[in-house]
């Protein structure tokens, strides 16, 4: 009989990332960023977000600074632009999963820090937003001589929550952050940030959820790269697992988009034998930015038709390494015509996993035939069959063009 390996270390306590992590901060950054850069004449094209991401602010707006040749220095551009950031932290909003993340380890008693690159006050206001965060964690932020990716922010959370911080070995390679003890594995970071190249080598746990798309590539070294929170599995940890999974569903806050149904790239039913009645990403760029990519389910509203059950699956379809986001909902439904350009009503009521690849066309088809299944069983269950009658669904459609 072969033993299961326990599949991770053990942890104890749990650190975590804000900015992109807890906090969808990314969307603020270009809203500010475009609207500043006019004033100079410049045109935030997003290209610098890459590299912004997880700095100082200082850092930061040396970027901005050299990679626009704005006129103005480093300090000038911090004293303009920190009021306007200042203005838009109570708009910020949870990433998707995380006051499920933080309401599940405080209830369970894990101890949490929260370790950002902000000055104290700067995190303090903007968790001061977000009822219960500030109760739940511990949080370190500037005041360490050394800003991430020193490792210094993380062995002062390691010391604040107790943990031994003279078992800790600290390791810097590549200017990483490592915090191991010498025989037993003290703590789990997530993060959303580059930074973990030497993590996985070192021995420090890490979980990276990358808040700018495409970006797993760089952070090949850590334990796990999850799509989003959504997807942390924290009794892969020895964490106690989270309870609200039913039936391979997980019930999110419904969210609603709709809109007339556009051509998509013409191989749901020719190349997979699946039609997906496509929406314009476009028009949803907001929304899209607030939701992970993935699998989702709900009902689908067509004004002269009926509601249907609907799976769908929102992203870049990495099996065709799409450079551009999707929005593709199967009806589970037989129609025997096509709706383009009919206005299409989507209550999205649930999450079924993370987009993935395949290594040939036929599993993909199958395991999209396994969503359907899943969603078709799930949609009958109350919890979701409820939002079957949302007045939304219904709704007459918006005026549109023509
Ligand atoms: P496209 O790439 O243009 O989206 P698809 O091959 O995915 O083309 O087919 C989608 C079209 O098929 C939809 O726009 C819709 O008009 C039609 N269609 C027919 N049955 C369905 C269904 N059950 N779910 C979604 N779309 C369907
Ligand atoms: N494409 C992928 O590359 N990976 C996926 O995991 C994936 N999951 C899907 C799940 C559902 C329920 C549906 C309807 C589609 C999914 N697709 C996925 C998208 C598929 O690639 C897309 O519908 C076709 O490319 C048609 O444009
Ligand atoms: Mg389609």
């Amino acid at each position: 009989m072969s033993m299961a390996k326990p599949f991770r270390k053990l942890v104890s306590c749990v650190i975590l990332d804000l900015d992109g992590t807890l906090l969808n901060t990314d969307g603020i950054v270009s809203d500010v960023l475009s609207v500043f850069l006019v004033k100079y004449g410049k045109q935030w094209d997003g290209k610098a977000a890459q590299k912004i991401v997880g700095r100082t602010p200082y850092e930061a707006a040396a970027v901005i600074v050299e990679d626009y040749g704005l006129p103005i220095s480093t300090d000038e551009l911090l004293a303009q632009i920190t009021p306007i950031f200042s203005e838009k932290w109570c708009n910020i909003k949870a990433q998707p999963g995380a006051r499920r993340l933080i309401n599940h380890l405080r209830c369970h008693g894990v101890p949490m820090a929260l370790a950002s690159n902000s000055s104290k006050e700067n995190i303090e206001t903007k968790i001061s937003y977000h009822q219960g965060w500030k109760e739940s964690f511990s949080f370190y932020g500037d005041q360490v001589t050394s800003p991430k990716p020193s490792p210094e922010i993380y062995l002062e959370a390691a010391k604040g929550l107790k943990v031994d911080p003279s078992s800790c070995l600290l390791l810097k390679i590549h200017s990483n952050v490592i915090i191991t003890t010498a025989n037993s594995y003290v703590g789990l970071i997530i993060i959303s940030r580059p930074g973990v190249t030497a993590g996985k080598a070192a021995g420090m746990e890490v979980i990276a959820v990358p808040s700018l798309p495409k970006q797993t590539h760089i952070f090949t070294s850590a334990d796990e790269v999850i799509n989003s929170l959504l997807d942390l599995q924290p009794e892969k940890w020895g964490l106690p697992a989270f309870e609200d999974w039913i039936e391979g569903t997980l019930p999110i806050e419904p969210w609603y988009i709709g809109g007339p149904v556009i051509k998509g790239f013409g191989r749901g039913s020719k190349v997979l034998g699946i039609p997906t009645a496509n929406l314009s990403t476009e028009d949803y760029s907001a929304i899209l930015s607030e939701h992970p990519s993935g699998v989702y389910f709900g009902w689908a509203g067509l004004a002269t038709r009926g509601v249907y059950k609907m799976v769908m699956s929102i992203g870049w379809n990495p099996y065709f390494n799409n450079t551009e986001k999707t929005i593709e909902p199967w009806l589970l439904h037989d129609f025997n015509e096509d709706f383009y350009g009919e206005d299409l009503r989507l209550a999205i009521v649930g999450y079924i996993r993370p987009e993935a690849n395949f290594p040939s066309l036929e599993s993909l088809v199958a395991k999209i035939h396994e969503d359907r299944e899943i969603a078709e069983r799930a949609l009958e269950l109350p919890q979701y069959s409820k939002y079957r009658d949302d007045p939304y669904l219904n709704s007459s459609p918006l005026q549109q063009g023509s």
